[in-house]
């Protein structure tokens, strides 16, 4: 075993952060680091928080750690995307609201500046979850900004996904509906003690009842569903998680116990119920998917990167379209001896 591997499975928070870093920087053995801390992982619930710039999820992640360390957990925290053009101050801003827990020895908190890293953002958040995993973290709190295409895919990265809004919001929370639809396990709606949280919880419930008409399962599926106890659980209907939509005042600790109760609830659900495990699973297949194809890449660019270069001048100078070059990209990788399965990546 590496030696930081070793020492971060021991539980060194500084261990944990130079493995980070290198993660982070694709730099030296981290794939082994990575492969040695695996058996060391599968232990963390990870908690995605996503929503609106400035709907108070640094807040809210502040007080979910402390509601957590009080239940004696180790917690981390990663904040995902302060090189968004839209929140150039987020890092600090992030920093800031999650000072107090600043010298717990049992809080990690990391910003992840890695936009444009190969195999995309949300690899590198999961690689980073496993790393902080193996550190023995109870809960993992994956902060992150927006609902952009990257963003949504580290949703799916995590067991249980809370979206935040706020009121006065509306705009931004209906340009976000589709995909706020799909990977929300949790609604929160903070700044509470603002005008418009009704109207924002109402515009909420109708969003979920429309999307319950596309997404409800056919009857003849109930069944299959049934939680595996034969006992219901809280919030499953029908084989279906239903999202609760949980008011708060972050700021004020207000709402904080029900909304971690809320999360708690989901957690239960993906372990309590065959429509749990059922997407557990999935996850696990998308993110095995997902590492494949950044795998596959990484080997590629290596094997042929010139071919690559070469091809994209042709296309551009339509001398070939894109498809046929694809496949001939394909075929030069096969027959380069990486592609054949001869030579493994180093
Ligand atoms: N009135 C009120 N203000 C709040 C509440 N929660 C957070 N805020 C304030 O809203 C501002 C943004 O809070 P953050 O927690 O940084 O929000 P964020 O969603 O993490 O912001 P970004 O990371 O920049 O997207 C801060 O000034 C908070 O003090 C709340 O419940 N009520
Ligand atoms: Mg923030």
């Amino acid at each position: 075993m590496h030696p930081l591997a070793e020492r971060l499975v021991a539980g060194d928070m500084r261990a944990l952060a130079r493995v980070c870093r290198l993660v982070d920087d694709g730099l030296g053995a981290y794939r082994t680091i990575l492969k040695d801390l695996f058996p060391a992982t599968g232990h963390a619930w990870t908690i995605g928080i996503t929503g609106v710039p400035g709907a108070g999820k640094s807040t809210l992640t502040d007080q979910l750690i402390a509601w957590h360390r009080a239940r004696g957990r180790r917690v981390g925290v990663l904040c995902v995307d302060p090189t968004s053009p839209f929140t150039g101050g987020a890092i600090l801003g992030d920093r800031i609201r999650m000072q107090r827990h600043g010298l717990d020895e049992e809080v990690f908190i990391r910003s992840l500046a890695t936009r444009g890293a190969l195999g995309g953002l949300s690899r590198s958040a999961a690689d980073l979850i496993r790393v902080v995993d193996a550190w023995h973290a109870d809960v993992v709190v994956v902060e992150t900004v927006g609902v952009g295409q990257d963003e949504l895919e580290v949703t799916r990265r995590v067991d249980t996904t809370l979206v935040v809004v706020a009121p006065g919001m509306g705009d931004d929370v209906q340009a976000i509906k589709a995909g706020i639809l799909e990977c929300a396990d949790t609604f929160a709606v903070n700044k509470s003690d603002r005008e418009g949280a009704d109207a924002a919880v109402r515009h909420l419930e109708l969003m979920l009842a429309l999307g319950h008409e596309v997404t409800a399962p056919p009857l003849g599926h109930v069944g299959a569903h049934a939680p595996a106890s034969g006992r219901p659980v809280a919030g499953d209907v029908g084989g279906r998680w239903e999202p609760q939509i949980v008011r708060c005042v972050a700021t004020a600790g207000t709402g904080v116990d029900e909304l971690a109760t809320a999360l708690e609830a989901h957690r239960v659900w993906l372990h309590g119920t065959e429509a749990g495990a059922a997407r557990r699973r999935e996850r696990l297949a998308e993110a095995m998917r997902q590492d494949l194809r950044a795998a596959l890449l990484d080997a590629a660019l290596r094997a042929i990167g010139p071919e690559v270069e070469r091809a994209v001048a042709r296309v551009a100078g339509r001398e070939i379209d894109p498809y046929s070059a694809a496949d001939e990209l394909v075929a030069a990788f096969r027959s380069s001896g990486s592609g054949a399965g001869r030579g493994a990546a180093p």
